[in-house]
């Protein structure tokens, strides 16, 4: 049996979108434990950390695996586990060697380089707002100085690569619908969502659509809710 731990409005909706496929492509059963953040702190409750270690979301405990290794974390592991034994007609995997490079570029991608400066993002501007009213000026210096000299850039260098490649292929790996998507979708719409995503990225914007229209991403957002 396969659960899958998730934590609202965060990173394990591309699980539940991944099995959401799965089950459409071959009827794959699977548990969903859903748990709420934190009111204060926007953190995940204590029940993660007995479930693994880093006390994070996405979970996949699969007990067909050797006890004492049926707890799985990270998405890009998590989803490259899930394909390897699940998706038998690698419905979901790259076709060829061309399309699993780029498959494995993007499954990096998304936590490597796109992530980290959004999340930094989300700290200062967290960090401004929760800061006292004297400390705001300053608070705001740091996170508009830090935006200016770093993470504006990454963001805007990682989005035009995205926009570049999705004007070529409709997919992150060419033709197909596969992995990559999923892996990307959580950073892609996180984008989005903080308004840093260009409206003339028409490529992107046409690629979120046609994630957003999939049979299992819709069955997703009836189970879950949506992503943000
Ligand atoms: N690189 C990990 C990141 C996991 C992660 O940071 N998950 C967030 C949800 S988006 C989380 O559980 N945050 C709550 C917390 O840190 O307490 C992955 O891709 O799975």
């Amino acid at each position: 049996m396969i659960t899958l731990y998730h934590l609202e409005k965060s990173r394990s909706f591309r699980i539940v979108w991944l099995l959401e496929e799965l089950k459409l492509a071959y009827g794959l059963d699977y548990d969903l434990i859903s748990f709420n953040r934190d009111n204060k702190t926007y953190l995940a409750p204590k029940e993660l950390k007995a479930i693994h270690p880093m006390g994070k979301a996405p979970i996949l405990v699969d007990d067909s695996l050797p006890v004492g290794e049926q707890a799985l974390a990270e998405s890009a592991l998590i989803i490259e586990y899930l394909l390897k034994t699940y998706d038998r007609e690698q419905k979901f995997y790259p076709a060829d060697d061309k399309a699993w490079r780029d498959y494995t570029f993007w499954m990096h991608f998304a936590e490597g380089s796109l992530m980290p400066p959004l999340v930094m993002g989300l700290i200062l501007s967290k960090a401004c707002e929760k800061s006292p009213f004297f400390a705001k000026p300053i608070a705001r210096k740091l996170k508009d100085g830090i935006g200016k000299m770093i993470l504006n850039n990454n963001v805007s260098s990682a989005l035009e690569l995205i926009e570049q490649s999705l004007a070529k292929s409709p997919w992150f790996a060419g033709s197909e619908f596969t992995g990559a998507d999923v892996q990307m979708y959580f950073a892609v719409a996180a984008a989005r969502e903080r308004t840093v995503l260009p409206s003339a990225m028409t490529a992107t914007r046409a690629w979120l659509d046609r994630c957003e229209s999939r049979a299992g991403f819709i069955k997703t957002v009836e189970k879950v809710g949506t992503v943000f």
